[in-house]
């Protein structure tokens, strides 16, 4: 076929679908800018794009609240009868050999933007530990290292970016030799991208020769672990359970016996953590129950109404937060990417860069397009069975989102002493407080020296007297 007769074809393909204007510029590019544009667009299913358009761009079919619902029930944080306590110590026993016998691996979502926080470049980077300054990065790779030694193993680490971050993520780690773990422990892959729209469902283009796109979501994580060689990888290595978790996460339990023991003895094909929402409005999502399956509504979905809810004694209804922490069977991944399987979409009206038809480059003050996105909470429901179970917030769960206020650095460090002071004063060690009660020294354990009160208190005798002011940093 000529080149003509190529060009030909897409443009008619193009205009069969109102998207023609993406070769608006065709004629002042250069070869390599065709081709690349070319690439982009033999990409798109345009049959399922004209669907999306109609459904979640001009019409807003996404995140549709289902017309009944309730809450979901989770396991206590703490085991609460007899019965339960004997489960809680089963479950706890059979996480730990799962663990060494390297059934677990460590899943982190690491594509989207941060925004909030305003800081350049992968989140990952950013230095969150109160004394000794490690990246989250560095903390998560020290606690894969710390479990693999405790347990006898070797945890691999899967690490999910997107095109905004994925080789300022894979430099970093290079540079710093992975923190420490074996190279061959860690498998860095890319999620996928969806086009952006303008309001009448014109996909944008970036430039002259590029769409606009953006990642599709932590959700996309499902589709890329498999295509991405991970869940490969997973089988080779003996990997069943994922543990997946938030990359603005420093305080994240990434392998938690108790947490992987119910997941197995309960059967379950994708569990969650979650904890007691702070007030009706924390921004969290809300695992409900849909059809008798759990199904996490958003905070930004979920009715005030329902939000408001409460039982006699002043409880929430709906007080079950999610937190972005699960565990995910690799059969279930196998099992949704052997078939035909999507997640519903969640659109977001946003100010989206673009080039005019004119060629004129703008950065738009206004929302003036819409970015689709899956979240990885929509695939609860198709799981066979979920299991949740309740965690404590001081200790799991402190993200860093915001430059400053409610979940910053500064909230963020503050819960990583919190807890570092709460594990030494549960062995018997006295830390200073002030007359408030709060910490008057700034303390920071390095996995290495402990992942749980218990390994700290194997180590007592290497613990200094802790003085009000001190800074002190327990490292093995
Ligand atoms: C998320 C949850 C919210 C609650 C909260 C807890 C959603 C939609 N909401 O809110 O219910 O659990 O976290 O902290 O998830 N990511 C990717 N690729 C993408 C988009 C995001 O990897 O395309 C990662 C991102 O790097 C981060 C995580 O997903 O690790 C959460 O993303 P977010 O910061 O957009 O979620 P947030 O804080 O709005």
């Amino acid at each position: 076929m000529s080149n003509e007769q190529a060009f030909e074809r897409l443009q008619s393909h193009l205009q069969a679908h109102q998207q023609a204007h993406l070769i608006h510029f065709w004629p002042g590019l250069s070869p390599e800018e065709r081709e690349k544009l070319c690439n982009q667009i033999g990409k798109l299913d345009l049959d399922r794009i004209d669907r999306w358009v109609k459904d979640y761009v001009i019409h807003d079919q996404s995140a549709k609240i289902p017309d009944h619902f309730g809450p979901a029930m989770a396991y206590a944080a703490q085991p609460d009868t007899p019965d339960m306590t004997e489960k809680y110590v089963r479950a706890t026993a059979l996480g730990e050999d799962l663990l060494r016998q390297g059934r677990v691996g460590a899943f982190v979502v690491a594509g989207g933007q941060g925004t909030r926080l305003g800081f350049e470049g992968p989140k990952g980077n950013f230095p969150i530990s109160p004394i000794k300054q490690k990246t989250l990065f560095q903390l998560f790779a020290e606690t894969i290292l710390a479990t693999s030694l405790k347990y006898g193993t070797r945890c691999p680490w899967y690490i999910m970016t997107s095109p905004l971050n994925h080789e300022p993520t894979r430099d970093t780690l290079e540079a710093n030799h992975y923190f420490g773990l074996p190279e061959e422990d860690v498998f860095i892959f890319q999620q996928g991208t969806l086009p952006n729209f303008a309001l009448d469902g014109q996909i944008l283009l970036s430039n002259k020769h590029t769409l606009a796109t953006s990642p599709d979501g932590h959700g996309g994580s499902l589709k890329a672990l498999f295509e991405g060689g991970a869940v490969a990888h997973m089988q080779a290595r003996g990997v069943e359970y994922i543990s997946y978790w938030q990359v603005d996460n420093p305080l994240i339990n990434i392998f938690d016996p108790l947490f992987i023991g119910l997941h197995a003895l309960d059967g379950s094909q994708m569990s969650s953590k979650s904890l007691v929402k702070t007030g009706p409005m924390e921004k969290v999502g809300n695992f409900c129950l849909v059809d008798n399956k759990v199904t996490v509504i958003e905070y930004s979905d979920l009715p005030d109404e329902a939000a408001l809810r409460r039982h006699p004694d002043g409880s929430l209804v709906f007080e079950l937060g999610s937190i972005g922490i699960h565990l995910v069977n690799r059969t279930f991944v196998e099992q949704l990417n052997a078939g035909e399987f999507s997640l519903p979409f969640h659109r977001a009206v946003k100010k989206i860069p673009h080039i005019t038809p004119e060629g004129k480059y703008v950065e738009p003050d206004e929302p003036n397009g819409i970015k689709l996105e899956t979240f990885v909470f929509d695939a609860l429901p198709l799981a066979s069975h979920s299991m949740i179970l309740k965690t404590i917030r001081s200790e799991e769960f402190g993200p860093v989102k915001n430059a400053t206020g409610v979940d910053s650095a500064e909230t963020s460090r503050q819960m990583i002493i919190d807890r570092a002071g709460a594990w030494l004063e549960s062995i018997g060690t006295a830390v200073p407080r002030k007359d408030n009660g709060q910490i008057d020294c700034v303390l920071e354990i390095a996995p290495s020296f402990a992942l749980t009160p218990e390994d700290l208190c194997k180590k007592a005798d290497r613990i200094p007297e802790i003085k009000p002011g001190d800074s002190v940093y327990l490292s093995d």
